[in-house]
């Protein structure tokens, strides 16, 4: 190979790489220049200068403010509904029966058994006569009687002897004690005859009753009494 000929491959081979080189300056940009690294750094967001924070052994100590607690309402305490007591509903007892404990003084004369004082609370309320089965008494003198205990009577029955057209007029009372007495029924005026149910609601342990007239003949000065009854829901 002649020397012209190496000249001249070196010529060939810089133009190319000379050309090469151009291209590369001209394209490069051209085809990269979406490149991120060639963006713009972006200007970086200030970054807020913390506050300082105070240290807590600067900081003043806190006046301690005296909150006052509020007192507390009172949850009000509601009223218990008070149990009722409740009210005996027994059946009323006759509590002047000689069966319930019952005894009976007074009545005259007393040598009449079958007028005896007793006729007034031995619950026989038929079967009587003219002679026999129910109690008497001299009007204004008593016949008292005798409850086993005290208790809250709330009626009194008395069955008048009926076995003709008479009537008759008494009173009735009660007693805590034998000795201070309280007029319960009344019945000194009118025409009283047969069953007499009065309601006296009254605490008892005796009671009494007391003839003051007998229509019938001018001579019959008694008072006479089939059964007496008192009454109590209480027992
Ligand atoms: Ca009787």
């Amino acid at each position: 190979m002649e020397t012209k000929d190496i000249v001249m491959i070196f010529g060939i081979i810089a133009g190319i790489v000379s050309v090469g080189a151009v291209l590369a300056f001209v394209i490069y940009p051209l085809h990269d220049g979406g490149d991120k690294n060639d963006s713009p750094t972006p200007t970086p967001t200030l970054t807020q200068t913390p506050s300082v924070i105070p240290s807590p052994l600067h900081s003043p100590i806190p006046t301690e403010t005296h909150i006052s607690t509020p007192t507390p309402t009172p949850t009000p305490t509601p009223t218990p509904t008070p149990t009722p007591t409740p009210t005996p509903m027994l059946t009323p007892l006759n509590v002047a029966l000689a069966s319930n404990g019952a005894t009976v003084s007074g009545g005259y004369p007393s040598n009449q058994p079958e007028r005896d004082p007793t006729e007034l609370i031995d619950g026989q309320t038929s079967g009587y006569g003219g002679y026999n089965g129910y109690a008497q008494s001299l009007l204004g003198k008593p016949m008292t009687i005798k409850f086993d205990k005290i208790y809250a009577i709330d009626n009194v029955n008395v069955l008048l002897w009926d076995l003709d057209t008479r009537y008759y007029q008494y009173k009735i009372e009660t007693s805590l004690d034998n000795s201070t007495w309280t007029l319960v029924v009344d019945k000194t005026s009118g025409e009283w005859k047969s069953w007499q149910n009065d309601t006296i609601g009254r605490d008892a342990k005796y009671i009494r009753i007391i003839g003051t007239y007998n229509s019938a003949d001018t001579w019959n000065e008694y008072l006479h009494v089939v059964e007496l009854e008192a009454y109590t829901s209480i027992y």
